[in-house]
């Protein structure tokens, strides 16, 4: 009989479409074998247990570069602890490009700096400037496996105009990208945020109130209609309201190539929690912003029609007392002042199941397709990535599905000093984490070293190629730049 470098015995393994009792054979880092009686030179009691692909993070800040330099407080060490913690084993972060600035030396100080990860990885490259120059240095950074461009419609320093969006819309379609797009209105967003500051309406709630649904509904019907017009496939980034899902629903169902994801933060937090007392409620401001329990189950609808079909963490790397956190311009600060994000990577997939299959909403074989297979097949790291099967890495999560835990911040083990889950009740918690056939982490005991995380060039591939459908049969993108 075949004898495995590591055989996980006794469980029952959850791909995107079924899940069956059998045992998973490693050899060499990948899967070689799925099935009954397998034996290893290390065995791993799966028995009681679920076998999952490892998490596929595909939109998470971390060490990202600051255009003052330096970087965000969420080192390449510390959030792959929490993911592998978390039971995520790839993720995809993010190349910044700075106005004014080429895209070269930023790219290779991130990757150098992203040498000491500990999970697998591969970025989105943003795009902040697309002057010629910086369109000109896309091709070669596309070529050498950077297939998704970042944008964002709101956001100062980092927002693009429509006809900005449309030159990197362009450029991804000449070369063979996928775009994320962060859409929220800028200039709506600025006028109602300059409205609020000046009725003296300045507390962490109001950053809510400066971005409703409505703004981020417009800016989704706006970077749609834009793809659509050049014929590029993009997926919307951390959609939070059943508003602008509605948007990507209408246009899937004429045809156009849009994903849609969504993140934790917009099932378990509301607007509420940025309501609560003193500077409190700074934990819980990221953009968009929470809404409320009616915005919450309009986005478990839409996952279940496959509107949003990617649950990413946009794990965000500032803490509440650090150098660039929360509390940088002080306990009084305005909204306007205040950083945005909240930390996720680590309870990423626990939230979700809790919520998701634990609460009856969504089965296991949806939970891995949305938070592993689709996230890996969307960003071109399929079939290496994200499902449990032969010749796939040996990434895979060893799941309790009933363990009952309280959330804590030490659990998380990030370098970031709070989790705006504090205190949250979960069902289901991952037990063991397998890294290329390596057992990384065992009851939260993170055991892999920095360094050993491995970069993740992406090929071209075909699930985002374009239609090939244009008004008037007139292809923009040959013609433009
Ligand atoms: N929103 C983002 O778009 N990125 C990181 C943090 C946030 O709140
Ligand atoms: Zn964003
Ligand atoms: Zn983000």
């Amino acid at each position: 009989m075949t004898e495995f470098d590591l055989a996980i015995r006794g469980g029952t393994v959850v791909t995107a479409v079924e899940q069956f009792r059998a045992d998973v054979g490693i050899r060499g880092g990948r899967i070689e074998a799925v099935g009954a009686n397998l034996r290893g030179a290390r065995t791993l009691d799966a028995g009681g247990l679920l076998v999952l692909p490892g998490g596929v993070d595909s939109h998470c800040h971390i060490e990202q570069l600051q255009p003052g330099g330096g970087a965000d407080e969420e080192s390449w060490e510390t959030g792959s602890r929490s993911a592998l913690a978390g039971g995520t084993t790839s993720v995809v972060t993010f190349s910044t490009q700075f106005k004014g600035r080429p895209i070269g030396p930023s790219l290779a100080e991130y990757r150098q700096r992203a040498g000491q990860a500990m999970v697998d990885y591969a970025f989105h490259q943003i795009v902040t400037d697309p002057t010629d120059a910086v369109l000109a240095e896309l091709p070669g950074i596309i070529a050498s496996g950077i297939r998704s461009l970042k944008v964002f419609l709101t956001y100062d320093p980092l927002w693009l105009d429509d006809r900005q969006y449309l030159r990197v819309l362009a450029a991804a379609r000449r070369h063979g990208a996928l775009v994320t797009v962060h859409c929220e209105n800028y200039e709506a967003i600025g006028w109602m945020t300059e409205a609020l500051l000046a009725a003296g309406l300045t507390a962490p709630k109001y950053h809510a109130w400066s971005r409703p649904p409505v703004l981020e509904r417009e800016a989704t019907h706006r970077a749609i209609a834009l793809a659509e017009l050049v014929d590029q496939p993009i997926q919307i980034f951390h959609v939070s309201c059943p508003e602008a899902a509605e948007e990507i629903a209408r246009a899937r169902a004429r045809g156009v190539r849009v994903w849609g994801e969504t993140c934790p933060q917009y099932f378990v937090l509301s607007a509420a929690d940025m309501d609560r007392p003193g500077f409190e409620g700074a934990k819980f401001m990221c953009s968009p912003a929470p809404r409320d329990a009616k915005a919450t189950a309009g986005l478990w609808e839409a996952i279940r029609l496959g509107t949003l079909d990617v649950v990413s963490s946009d794990h965000s790397g500032w803490s509440f007392d650090g150098p660039r956190g929360k509390r940088v311009n002080g306990t009084d600060a305005n909204f306007r002042d205040i950083p945005n994000g909240v930390p996720g990577l680590g309870s990423r997939l626990a939230i979700l199941w809790s919520e998701g299959v634990a609460a009856g909403r969504i089965s296991a074989s949806d939970f891995v397709r949305l938070t592993a297979t689709q996230p890996a097949r969307l960003f071109g790291l399929h079939p290496k990535k994200g499902s449990v099967m032969p010749g796939a890495d040996a990434d895979l999560v060893l799941w309790d599905p009933t363990r009952r835990t309280t959330i804590t911040n030490a659990l998380m083990q990030h370098t970031i000093d709070y989790t705006p889950y504090e205190g949250l009740a979960v069902t289901g918690w991952p037990v063991a984490t397998v890294r290329r056939g390596e057992v990384v982490m065992q009851d939260g005991q993170v055991t892999a070293q920095p360094g050993g995380g491995q970069y993740l060039p992406v090929a071209p591939y075909d699930a985002i190629a374009p239609r090939g459908v244009f008004a008037n049969g007139f292809d923009p993108s040959t013609a433009c730049s």
